[in-house]
Formats: structure tokens, sequence, C-alpha cells
């Protein structure tokens, strides 16, 4: 186990980004259910994910996703967030929501949609620099819903053309954060389907991409935690999206599906040195409130993963150490669930109070009362753009 000083510093130093879309409206293909209060432009959205930050003190990033935060001068929204105590956070490019995309943007056989692709991807990189963005996190939409749809092979090839010239236009502090998933919405095949397939590209582009894992992102019953671990050996985790899942892509609260995973995943991230800052693990949410109200759900997220984090702090690596070289199987199992059984909300409430936070991060945004002010104040309220 840390020493108490260090679990703290650690739990005071560690960054969760916040998605600009988790504070839209949402919901599924069959129903978006309206609430009231929900911002209405990006500006908004900063200024409902700095309710965030000012409740739990650890949340001063948020991630946009272009064009759903388009907006005119991206320099004076970076400042709208300085002036909120915030920095804006990874952009996400959204190359799956345009007619021309129906085979698929940079994959796509036409190579007059796979311009207008990756010239949104380079567009995306400008606003990088004007916002002063590090991350460009890509998710391509991209696959086949039939066998014999498309060439798979020459979708690679095409694939690693477009990741390429992205890639040869980063800043020397900017990098490609490449993300992966099963399925949806293509069903057959999808480009970049795993971690695999991000890892190869990942190693072909160079040092400036790496992976981002999704953890909504997988079959059922896969183990996160390896791959997080794998990764990390390699110095390829970009950083997570964090978000749990009961069937597919749910994109729940984080931590409120299966709170032993975030524990698991965390302790790999502990125990292979993710949480020092310099080995640039992002602590994204990628997560959509459809019933719930979004930001103490954001809130409540964020708290979920201050816990597995500090329960993966708490792990006393000595005893765990001494057991597995030890070959002790039941012991070493031991010393994790030790760990994982520890209640760290009186630790975690320590902490925000030392930061001069109210205990309870919840409660702290519920005595603002920020929700009836801005259900007053905002009508109309855009949709996140996910899930609509
Ligand atoms: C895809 C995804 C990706 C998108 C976000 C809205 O399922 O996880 O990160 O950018 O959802
Ligand atoms: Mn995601
Ligand atoms: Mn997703």
């Amino acid at each position: 186990m840390s020493e108490p000083s260090a679990v703290k510093d650690a739990l005071r130093n560690q960054r969760i980004e916040t998605p600009s879309w988790g504070y839209g409206n949402s919901g599924t293909r069959f129903k978006v259910f309206a609430q009231p209060g929900v911002p209405r432009d990006p500006y908004e959205k900063l200024a409902d994910a700095a309710q965030v930050h000012a409740a739990t003190g650890v949340a001063p990033k948020v991630s946009l996703h272009i064009p759903w935060d388009r907006v005119e001068d991206y320099g004076k929204l970076a400042a709208h967030a300085g002036s909120l105590g915030l920095e804006l956070g990874a952009i996400n490019a959204n190359v799956f929501q345009d007619d021309d995309y129906k085979l698929g943007s940079v994959t796509n056989p036409d190579p007059r949609v796979r311009r207008k692709a990756v010239d949104h991807l380079l567009d995306c990189v400008d606003i990088m620099d004007a916002t002063g963005s590090h991350d460009l996190k890509l998710w391509f939409s991209d696959g086949t819903n039939y066998p014999g749809q498309d060439d798979v092979a020459a979708r690679q090839d095409r694939l690693a053309e477009a990741l390429g010239e992205v890639y040869a236009r980063l800043g020397d502090d900017q990098r490609i954060l490449l993300e992966y998933k099963l399925f949806e919405p293509a069903f057959y095949t999808m480009d970049v389907p795993d971690w695999g397939t991000a890892f190869a590209h990942c190693l072909r582009l160079g040092p400036k991409a790496q992976v981002v894992v999704d953890t909504g992102h997988h079959a059922p019953g896969t183990n996160i935690e390896f791959i997080v671990a794998f990764l990390l050996r390699e110095g390829k985790l970009g950083g997570f999206d964090f978000n749990s899942r009961f069937y597919a892509d749910d994109d729940l609260m984080a931590g409120a599906a299966d709170p032993f995973q975030l524990f698991r995943i965390m302790h790999e991230v502990v125990r292979n040195g993710g949480l020092d800052e310099r080995t640039g693990v992002a602590f994204m949410l990628d997560q959509c409130h459809n019933i719930e109200a979004k930001i103490p759900a954001v809130i409540r997220s964020v708290m979920n993963v201050q816990e597995a984090t500090a329960k993966a702090l708490l792990v006393d690596a000595d005893a765990l150490g001494a057991a597995q070289r030890g070959g002790d199987v039941l012991a070493a199992n031991a010393v994790l669930m030790d760990a994982f059984s520890t209640d760290v909300r009186p630790l975690l409430a320590e902490v925000r109070e030392e930061m001069g936070l109210r205990p309870d991060p919840v409660a702290a945004y519920r005595a603002t009362g920020w929700a009836e002010k801005t259900a007053a104040e905002r009508v109309g309220g855009e949709q996140a753009g996910w899930g609509a």
C-alpha cells in the first residue's frame, strides 16, 4: 500500500475529462427525452462542465465533438473555457453523420469521400491549434454489413493512408488517439474493430499515435484490464473513454454496471505507472444520460472513477508481490479483494475537504440551485448529437 499522503496526492492530481455531449439531450433511436435546462450551445455546455469541476475539483477538461460543437471562433471558446477555470481537451472528429459516409469515411471506396473525410480530420487539427488541445480522438464508424461488400484488406490500406496524412500534420505536442469498436454501426466488419488493429496502425504511425480504450466497445466477457496492462507496457495507451454497459455500447455512467471491472482496470493503470502524468493517459468519460439528470450523473461518474482509483491505490503492492512470487494464489487474490472491499468514501471526502470542497459533490451541486436556474433560463436545449 502506498503512503496515505501519496494516495491522497494521487487522488488530488488525477484529472477526469468530461464530454461536451454528455450535457446535451440524448436518447436511443426510439426516443430522445428532452430535459429542462439543457445547454443550447457549446458555451452553455462548458458552463455545465464548470459545475462538475466546481463540485469535484478534478474535472477541468472538456472534450469537444466536431461538428456537434461547431463555433465561429475556437480561440474564443478556449478563452471562455479558461475564464470558467476549464480547458478544452480532446477534439473528437465526427466522420459518421453525413450521407456521403454511408459506405465509410476514410475507408470509403470512393476517393472523393475519402478526401472529404481526411479534410475534416485536418480541420480538426486546425481547431486543436486554436484551442490548445493536444489530442485528436479518432473513431471511425467505417465497416461493412455483408460478406463481399468491399475488400477488407484494401480498406485497411485506405485507413493507413488517411491516418498517415493526418499524422504528418500533427504538431510536436499533439497526438492521435485511435479508438476501436467491435461493431455498430457496421455489423459484419468494422475497420477498427479491436485493440490489436488500433495498436498495429498506431505502431506504424509512430510515437504520437496511441490507442483509446472505450470500456463499452468490446465483446461481452473481454478482459479489458489485460488490454490496458498490455498497452501501457508498450507505451501505447493514450486514454480511456469510460462508461458502463450491460449489453453493448450502452454509454451508461462509468462504474455503474460493474465497479469491480473498473477497479481491475484502475489496478492495472496504477500498477503500470498510468497515473503518472508523464505517461499521458487521458481519463475521459464518454457517456450519454438519457433518463437521468445530466450534471449529477457526470458528477457520479467522476466519483465512481475516483473510488475505483482510490481502491487501486490501496492495493498492498508489497504483499501482492510477495504472494505472487511465492505462488500463493489465494493470498494474492485476497490482497486485491481487500482493497476492492475497502470503503474509500471517507478517504475521498477527506481529500475533497482538504481541497476546500464539500465532501459530497452531488449535494454540493444540488445546493447551488444551478438546475433550477438553467431550467428557467434556457429554453430549447440542444441534442447531444449522438443516440439522437
Ligand atoms: C462511438 C463513440 C466514439 C464517438 C462517441 C460519440 O461509439 O464511443 O467515441 O466519438 O461514441
Ligand atoms: Mn467512445
Ligand atoms: Mn461508443
